[in-house]
């Protein structure tokens, strides 16, 4: 896509979009009857996992080469190349959502002028939840662009409503006092937050729920409260918070004490038996560390290097995997972005666990709206796969039905 000077989101999409349709056309034109690979009972019975069977534009995973690319950008390359504020290391997750949403990387002045004022003339204090901000126009683009806007600015105002609910016996803020804004350094480590949990292509419970549910042209409000309740799974985002809850076990049981791996091995062995899985390690996709648990490692080196908890974390780096090597069911023993996030919140102070995904659906938000965006431009249909009976599929194969 060609980079564009306008700083109106709006009207970089609008003009995005009608190219990409004319684009997607001719290619649907040409290879519409092209096979694309094969489909085993395994894949049916197993998750469908590795099936190819979604267009999601704003990010792709590639295992083997442990990228998670935003339109073919990196993390550590956005993290170089989006804005920043000036003197700060981390990029505004505002140029991460542009960069989402049109495929370029934008000047300071579109993140600034354009995001900021649309956000700036939506946000809205009002503690009333998602579901009931969506408002009846839900068919065509420009209202999807409309609604995702609306959301994504006011999803910070719902979060914090969330927050004092929980846990200031629903007080309100009447008036901003910056004097009890958070340390600089938890700001910083919040944009890195919302940039590495946006967006991790389409297949994954929370993405892919949004896109079903948008699909049936449900209005963006919709599709995202539908993800958020897949994020909340313990197998997806809630992970980040069933690691802390373990890995607090275990430095208890461990007598307040970091040791060297060596130490740590027979404790955490024994954990293993009570363990199902171990929390913030494999994935359905990578192969290798989720490069979304490398840059919170370099975060962590480069700000709390002595942290007793972040020092487990790290021995458990050199232990966990080959555990799971051992054992040898996990398709991927290392790390992923859940395994790190907890222990980093927790040491700046927000230690309520159970608000974890909430947070990671305030940043989740960023990628799902960018594609649903896409997805209804370019008029995706409704998704419907076909569903099969055991019977229907053993006769499909040649198998004997009687085992
Ligand atoms: N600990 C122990 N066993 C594990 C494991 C782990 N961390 N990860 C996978 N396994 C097991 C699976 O339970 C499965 O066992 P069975 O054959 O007995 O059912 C086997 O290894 C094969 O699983 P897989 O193909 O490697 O992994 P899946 O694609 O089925 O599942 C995931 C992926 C992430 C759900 C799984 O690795 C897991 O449960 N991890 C722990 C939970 C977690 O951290 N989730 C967060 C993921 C990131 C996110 O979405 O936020």
């Amino acid at each position: 896509m060609n980079a564009t000077t306008s700083t109106n989101l709006r009207d970089v999409l609008s003009n995005l979009i009608s190219k990409e349709q004319s684009r997607i056309k001719n290619f649907k034109t040409q290879y519409g009857k092209t096979n694309i690979g094969s489909i085993s009972v395994d894949m049916i019975y197993g998750g469908m996992r590795g099936m190819k069977g979604l267009v999601y534009e704003t990010s792709v995973l590639d295992a083997d080469e442990v990228r998670i690319r935003s339109h073919g950008y990196s993390i550590p390359e956005c993290q170089q190349l989006l804005p920043k504020v000036p003197g700060r290391a981390e990029p505004l997750p505002e140029g991460l959502f542009w960069l989402l949403v049109t495929g370029q990387v934008p000047t300071e002045e579109q993140v600034s002028v354009s995001l900021v004022m649309h956000y700036g003339e939506r946000v809205w204090h009002s503690s009333l939840a998602i579901a009931f901000v969506r408002i009846e126009k839900c068919f065509f683009s420009q209202f999807v662009y409309e609604d995702s806007m609306d959301l994504i600015a006011k999803l910070p105002c719902v979060a914090a409503k969330i927050y004092l609910n929980l846990y200031r016996e629903g007080s309100s803020i009447s008036t901003i006092d910056s004097s009890l804004d958070c340390d600089a350094t938890f700001t910083e480590l919040m944009r890195l937050y919302l940039i590495i949990h946006s967006d991790h292509e389409g297949g994954n419970v929370s993405a892919h729920t949004s896109h079903l549910v948008g699909s049936a042209l449900s209005d963006p409000y919709l599709s995202f409260s539908a993800a958020m309740n897949g994020l909340a799974g313990p197998l997806h985002g809630l992970a980040n918070q069933e690691v802390l809850v373990w890995l607090t076990a275990l430095h208890k049981e461990m007598g307040g004490e970091v040791s060297d791996e060596k130490e740590i091995q027979p404790t955490f062995l024994a954990f293993c038996l009570y363990l199902q899985v171990v929390p913030g390690y494999g994935h359905a996709v990578l192969r290798k560390t989720d490069p979304g648990y490398t840059c919170q490692q370099e975060f962590a080196f480069k700000h709390l290097p002595d942290d007793p908890m972040f020092k487990l974390v790290h021995q458990l780096y050199k232990i966990v995997p080959n555990v799971l090597l051992k054992q040898g069911k996990a398709k991927n023993p290392w790390p992923n972005v859940d395994a790190h996030s907890g222990v980093l919140l927790q040491y700046y102070g927000m230690t309520e666990m159970n608000y974890y995904t909430v947070l990671f659906g305030v940043s989740r938000a960023l990628g799902m709206l960018a594609q649903l965006i896409w997805s209804r431009a370019l008029g995706f249909p409704l998704e419907r796969p076909k569903s099969m009976s055991t019977n229907g599929l053993m006769t499909l194969v040649g198998a004997n039905k009687s085992g």
